[in-house]
């Protein structure tokens, strides 16, 4: 027995590693059993297919804890160099299969599931996806934990542990109506809550300046509520590598203190109203995923996770003695967009204030922990804080911001003297409209390192958007090119791809996607073609039984399958997707192409828009409206088809990519920052048409001008057309296809007659146009027309898609954490 009563720690029994389960059909059977009985408390015959689902997580997860345990232990004991990852999303995806996965569970499972009466597919199908991010910024960030942990590298994820994730998608009659996303209702078994091991997180109130002990100036915040940040631990694991490491979400709750400094008036119901307050932080996810729209509560939500997660590492995970001068050497946090950069402010107080170092000496530490990726062009996307609301919320931090802003910009006038233009320029308080704080700046300066997401957007970066920050800051700048993790996005999704790449190459590329190239012989041999076109062909009878089953819609044997699903935005124009299909619709209504001539083709959409964003949701209802009138019109034969399967997610992706047979990557140049969807395609053979945007510049650049259909403006051309007064009507008007597929739409063609369903979008493409659509459109048909005639060919079709598979290694997010590491990171593999 401990002298300080504590847990024995020599119990023999405690000694012991903690056993797994055995790996064998009737050790799992026993494990689920004892979990259906025990853990759910039901029987077998008495369970629900959630029940099942319950027990079955619960059951894989004993299988991990072993390795879970094992990792946490060995980095205390190291403490090697990690990463903290910072991220307000994570788009994870459901758990189950790559959990199965991980563990080389999954056949073992099926059998025993198989034994109990149970098809391991539908309870598969039970789990709800945690969908806790909007699109690509998200979904990045789990990609990367999912490396990193296949990588043995250190690394907790930090975030918000979202009670509503992004909406759930309906639409009625046509139009997109959100509804809110309760992934916790029934039940949440991959999560570990540890209430007892709250941080308290604070807000508003003042300042104050005292002298301390030792005569010193010094300042401190006197905050004016506080809530409590609860971790809820999720398990990442590594690819059979026996490595698991952790993702933090954090969740709020009321404080007692909380109840009794403001609200505390004896009145009970304003008490229990304040609880709900304090967990209005963490309560839902915002959807816009490209204007941030200054909102209080989500500066709230950013300050709440970053100062738990700061407060966390600090006090939880450094060992009490931690000298920290050495913190570079034994963290980066890594801001996954500006979301949390006042992570910046936090870091300098806490060190400042609360552990008492000088100024110069915590600007060097904080200097050394940081590393910021920046993920967009759009300048409106580029997040700036009101002073106002920013000192309103958090006082002190706007104080230290404006210090660290007055000693960069006293460093940049004795570089280039009193240029009052760069100084106002470079300033990281902005006057106009109003006075406010931009996070992209902080970011900059803080930063040891900045970086874009492919080469493109991160040489825009440096030349377009923070130039004069690449200037003052020579080598601060970097690239390094998204990538997704094959586990989730080849091997889980395409089994039947992954067998067929195992069978030729043998194991080990799973974790080493650039050995996809020996697959590059196989690409002349027709054997090979022919298996690669029967696993195609059956992933796309598995969409159909998908979408069959989940909206009763099917997708026709035989057709093209033409993909576009991403975000909706202006800038990735889905318009001119629609155009295109207009246009096909028209050469056949008029007579000019006989039906039977049309490649038959299945246009599937997929994209949510954020609630707020009109033009995004009348293009949605558009998109419907087209759908309906073309999969509706007898003259067409059947031969095109338009599917908007509602709610696309990762679980969605997942099944609608393997399908696939041409990408839609057709966003102007210069406005993607990379794109992801685009790399998830080609490593599952389908052809991109695409711009010579984001990523799909190397995504072309690898696979070969021959195997990827490009069109549209480049870049520079881009500037100069928009430079030179851009006039979309003057497209319209010497286009006669363009005119009649727009005129289509204005004269109710896909509104039952009515001339002004889609005003708003006819009138934006006909007088602004901002993303140059029409521009592109003459450009985007010929390529169209192009892809018709090479899917004719279907020996070459296919020798082009094995091809961009491939030649498509580079886009492993392994390759993606290597660039973190060797030139942001410099963290060494830990075991
Ligand atoms: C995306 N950004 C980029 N943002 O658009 C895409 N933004 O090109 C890139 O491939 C991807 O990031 C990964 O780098 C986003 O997804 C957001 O979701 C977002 C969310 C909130 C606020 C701003």
């Amino acid at each position: 027995e401990p002298a300080d009563g504590g847990p024995n720690r020599s119990h023999p029994l405690a000694l012991a590693p903690v056993s797994s389960p055995p790996v064998s059909v009737d050790g799992f059977v026993r494990e689920f059993l004892r979990e259906l009985n025990f853990g759910q408390g039901v029987a077998l015959s008495a369970s629900t297919v959630n029940d099942q689902y319950l027990a079955l997580a619960r059951t894989v997860r004993h299988y991990l804890m072993a390795r879970w345990l094992e990792t946490m232990r060995r980095q205390k004991e190291t403490q090697a160099k990690g990463v903290a990852y910072l991220s307000a999303e994570y788009l994870l995806g459901r758990q189950l299969g790559n959990a199965l996965l991980a563990t080389d569970l999954t056949d073992i499972v099926a059998d025993g599931l198989a034994q109990c009466g149970i098809d391991i597919a539908d309870l598969r199908a039970q789990e709800v996806e945690p969908g806790l991010g909007n699109g690509g910024l998200g979904r990045l960030a789990a990609c990367f934990v999912d490396s990193l942990a296949t990588m043995s590298v250190p690394c907790i994820g930090y975030g918000i542990r979202y009670e509503f994730g992004i909406f759930r998608q309906t639409f009625v009659d046509g139009r997109q109506v959100e509804q809110p996303d309760s992934w916790l209702a029934l039940g949440a078994p991959w999560e570990f809550p540890h209430p007892d091991s709250a941080q308290e997180v604070s807000f508003g109130g003042h300042t104050e300046t005292y002298t301390d002990s030792d005569g010193a100036e010094r300042t401190r915040w006197v905050p004016a509520w506080t809530v409590q940040a609860v971790p809820y631990n999720y398990m990442v694991p590594g690819y059979q590598n026996g490595r698991v490491n952790t993702l933090r979400l954090w969740r709020s709750v009321a404080t007692e203190r909380f109840d009794l400094r403001i609200f505390n008036s004896g009145d009970y119901e304003e008490a229990v109203r304040s609880q709900t307050f304090a967990e209005n932080i963490s309560k839902v996810l915002y959807p816009e995923d490209s204007t941030p729209q200054g909102k209080e509560l989500r500066l709230q939500q950013q300050y709440f996770f970053v100062a738990a997660s700061i407060a966390d590492f600090l006090e939880d995970v450094l060992p009490e003695d931690f000298d920290l001068t050495k913190l570079p050497e034994r963290i980066i946090f890594q801001l996954n967009d500006t979301h949390p950069v006042i992570a910046v402010p936090e870091l300098m107080r806490v060190l400042v204030d609360e552990k008492g170092l000088a100024w110069d000496t915590a600007w060097e530490i904080t200097k050394g922990c940081f590393a910021y990726t920046c993920h967009t062009l759009l300048p409106e996307a580029l997040e700036v804080w009101s002073v106002e609301l920013l000192g309103r919320l958090l006082p002190r931090h706007l104080e230290i911001i404006y210090r660290i802003n007055e000693e960069f910009l006293e460093e940049v006038r004795e570089r280039f003297g009193d240029d009052e233009l760069r100084i106002r320029r470079m300033s990281i308080i902005a006057e106009h409209p109003e006075r406010s704080v931009r996070m992209a700046y902080l970011a900059t300066v803080a930063g040891s390192k900045v970086n874009g997401v492919a080469e493109l957007h991160s040489q825009l970066l440096r030349d377009k958007v923070l130039p004069d920050f690449n200037e003052f800051y020579p080598g601060k700048f970097t690239n390094v090119t998204n990538g997704i993790t094959p586990r989730r996005f080849v091997r889980l999704a395409n089994p039947g791809l992954s067998e067929l790449i195992t069978e030729s190459i043998g194991v080990g590329w799973l974790t080493d996607l650039e050995r996809l190239r020996e697959l590059e012989p196989f690409a002349a041999d027709e054997e090979f073609r022919a298996r690669f076109r029967e696993v195609k062909a059956a992933n796309k009878r598995r969409l159909h039984a998908v979408l069959t089953e989940r909206d009763g819609v099917s997708v026709s044997d035989g057709h093209m399958l033409d993909v576009m699903v991403k975000r909706l935005h202006e800038y990735k124009r889905q318009t001119l997707k629609v155009l295109h299909i207009i246009t096909q619709y028209n050469r056949v209504v008029s007579g000019e192409v006989a039906a039977a001539d049309l490649t038959p083709r299945t246009f599937i959409f997929g994209a949510k828009a954020a609630p707020g964003y009109k033009m995004a949701k009348d293009i949605i209802h558009l998109i419907n409206a087209v759908g309906s009138t073309v999969n509706n019109d007898e003259r067409l034969e059947g031969r095109l088809k338009v599917i908007f399967p509602p709610n696309y997610n990762v679980t969605l992706a997942e099944k609608v990519i393997p399908a696939a047979d041409l990408s839609e990557q057709i966003s102007l140049a210069g406005k993607e920052a990379s794109g992801t969807g685009n790399m998830k395609f080609a490593l599952n053979g389908a052809l991109t048409i695409g711009t010579d945007d984001g990523a799909n510049v190397e995504i072309r650049q690898l696979v070969g001008d021959e195997n990827f259909f490009l069109f549209g403006m480049l870049e520079p051309e881009v500037e100069a057309l928009q430079a030179a007064g851009y006039v979309p009507s003057s497209y319209y008007e010497s286009n006669p296809e363009l005119r009649r597929a727009i005129d289509a739409i204005a004269s109710g063609v896909f509104s039952g007659g009515d001339r002004h369903m889609f005003d708003s979008v006819v009138g934006n493409l006909l007088q602004e146009d901002r993303f140059l659509a029409l521009a592109d459109y003459a450009a985007y048909i010929e390529a169209q027309d192009k892809v018709d005639a090479a899917y004719a060919d279907q020996e070459e079709w296919t020798r082009a898609a094995i091809l961009n598979v491939a030649r498509s290694g580079f886009f492993s997010s392994d390759r993606s954490m290597r660039d973190y590491i060797d030139r942001i990171w410099h963290t060494p593999p830990a075991f």
